[in-house]
């Protein structure tokens, strides 16, 4: 064979280009570009043909919760690196990029590391790395910044909120410091967790304790707060940050503010931001929980008019599934333990802060068709890809360099639109937030490295457990070297 597979005439979209191309596959790489039904006479093992559709470098999804003990809420995610990854692959995405979380009571970062890599490892159906949750950076912690970087890890993730993570300013200085030393991105969650503290326990006090008061005890303002707070203090030790899960017009201005003054700052949305409203959370009895992630969905229409309006005009970098699934019907661990006697619509506090998304990410916001195919591929793949330092073996379709990683959906037009339900679904939460929300494009095939492993007509799930592999990272496209940082400019 020429090639071990050949992909017919697909519209092929990558960030940079649109255009109706064959794709020649070898040895897991992507091989050659050639003019439509070129290679249709060309030896190949397989032939898949893409009868026009698009075909794009596969979904990179940089922020998904597998296999995470409790840290949002009572609550442990419900998915594993086995229906995790079977969930990404069913939804077009061919690399995760998931958490691994510092033990608050362990000063060494490697432990957490070691925990992921072994959950992963033998399990995974779709490529994946990790970034570490820094709760405690001990002189050791930050030490080990470079030995991260080593293996291939090159990213960490800080929290200004929750009790088990929240780092006080000085602490995310530190960070700071350590990654720009070593060349580390440094992921912010931008909540001030002082005021929701306080904002709960007012509302608390006045029994107003249903879910949707999770919206209430979180607004904009709050979120607007810190993500300020966080580009300042990126800003003293002139390194880039991304903030993550943007959710609200004010933070993204606020973000759109520092980067048209020239400062390094990257933002990520996610679905829940461009489909979900505070109305979501209002509805009858304890329904509203599976709807409640932080930050919260926003007020109303104009707010998601904000977060598309950011995603066009470049203030979001990646757009991310903040995967992070829980069981709404589980007594013990999942959303309904928030559920008590004196309680019986819930105690939104306790409710774990996170919904599923992986399999759902592209196919909705591709079928709202609001973004240009390019700029889709831009902030679901290729942005991803350059800021968490696997580009171009992932992200692009560059002959004999990325790997042969395909989103391969159908032929425009040709599904009927269909509503999403859980039920199709692959993860092992027990809701999807999107459940009914109509979809017109679902992808067809998913390609890991050449190999088919979604194939939607003909067995679903085809690829193997365990054929996933751990992709080592460099240093972010989007983080140049830096000279030592020097306190006495100031
Ligand atoms: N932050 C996340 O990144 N995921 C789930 C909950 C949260 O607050
Ligand atoms: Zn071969
Ligand atoms: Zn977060
Ligand atoms: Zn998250």
């Amino acid at each position: 064979w020429l090639f071990d597979c050949i992909v017919l005439d697909g519209t092929v979209t990558t960030a940079a280009d649109i255009g109706r191309y064959d794709i020649g596959i070898k040895d897991g790489k992507i091989a050659l570009l050639a003019p439509a039904r070129s290679l249709a006479s060309t030896s190949a093992a397989r032939v898949i043909d893409a009868e026009g559709a698009y075909v794009m470098p596969g979904g990179v999804d940089a922020h998904v919760h597998l296999s995470e003990p409790q840290l949002f809420g009572k609550g442990k995610s419900v998915d594993d690196y086995s229906s995790g990854t079977q969930s990404a692959i069913a939804g077009g995405t061919t690399t995760i990029i998931t958490f691994a979380p510092q033990d608050r009571s362990n000063p060494s970062l490697l432990g957490a590391l070691e925990e992921a890599e072994e959950k992963a490892s033998g399990s995974a159906y779709c490529d994946y790395s990790f970034h570490l949750i820094v709760s405690n950076p001990t002189r050791q912690a930050l030490d080990e910044f470079a030995i991260l970087r080593e293996r291939g890890v090159s990213s960490v993730k800080v929290y200004m909120t929750y009790e088990a993570l929240q780092l006080r300013d000085n602490q995310i200085l530190d960070v700071l410091l350590q990654a720009r030393t070593d060349g580390v991105t440094t992921m912010i969650h931008a909540e001030n967790g002082d005021m929701l503290t306080w904002m709960t326990e007012q509302l608390e006090s006045r029994m107003l304790l249903a879910p949707k008061y999770h919206v209430t005890s979180r607004p904009q303002m709050l979120e607007g707060e810190a993500t300020n707070r966080a580009i300042t203090l990126s800003q003293l030790i002139e390194t880039p940050i991304l903030i993550v899960h943007v959710s609200s017009p004010l933070a993204a201005a606020t973000i759109r503010n520092a980067q048209t003054k020239g400062l390094p700052i990257y933002a990520e949305t996610c679905p829940q931001y461009l489909f979900l409203t505070r109305k979501d959370l209002d509805l009858p009895g304890f329904e509203g929980a599976k709807c409640v992630c932080s930050p919260p969905p926003r007020d109303g229409e104009e707010d998601l008019e904000g977060i598309w309006t950011g995603l066009l005009n470049g203030t979001f970098t990646i757009l991310s599934s903040d995967h992070c699934p829980f069981l709404y019907d589980d007594a013990v661990t999942g959303k309904k333990s928030a559920i008590t006697d004196d309680a019986p619509l819930g105690r939104f506090r306790y409710i774990p802060n996170g919904c599923p998304g992986v399999e759902t990410r592209l196919a909705t916001v591709l079928s709202a068709d609001r973004l240009p195919p390019t700029k889709f591929v831009e902030v679901t793949s290729t942005n991803p890809a350059k800021l968490y330092g696997i580009y171009p073996q992932k992200g692009a379709l560059m002959p004999g360099v990325s790997d042969a990683d395909l989103t391969i959906w159908y032929p425009t037009r040709s599904l009927e639109p269909f509503p999403i339900t859980n039920a199709s679904l692959h993860h092992s939460a027990d809701y999807t937030p999107f459940e009914g929300r109509m979809v017109t494009q679902w992808p067809r095939y998913t390609l890991v490295r050449g190999e088919i492993v979604w194939d939607r007509d003909n067995g679903g799930i085809v690829g193997k457990k365990g054929y996933g592999e751990f992709v080592k990272r460099g240093r972010s496209a989007f983080c140049q070297d830096q000279p030592a940082w020097d306190v006495a400019k100031f």
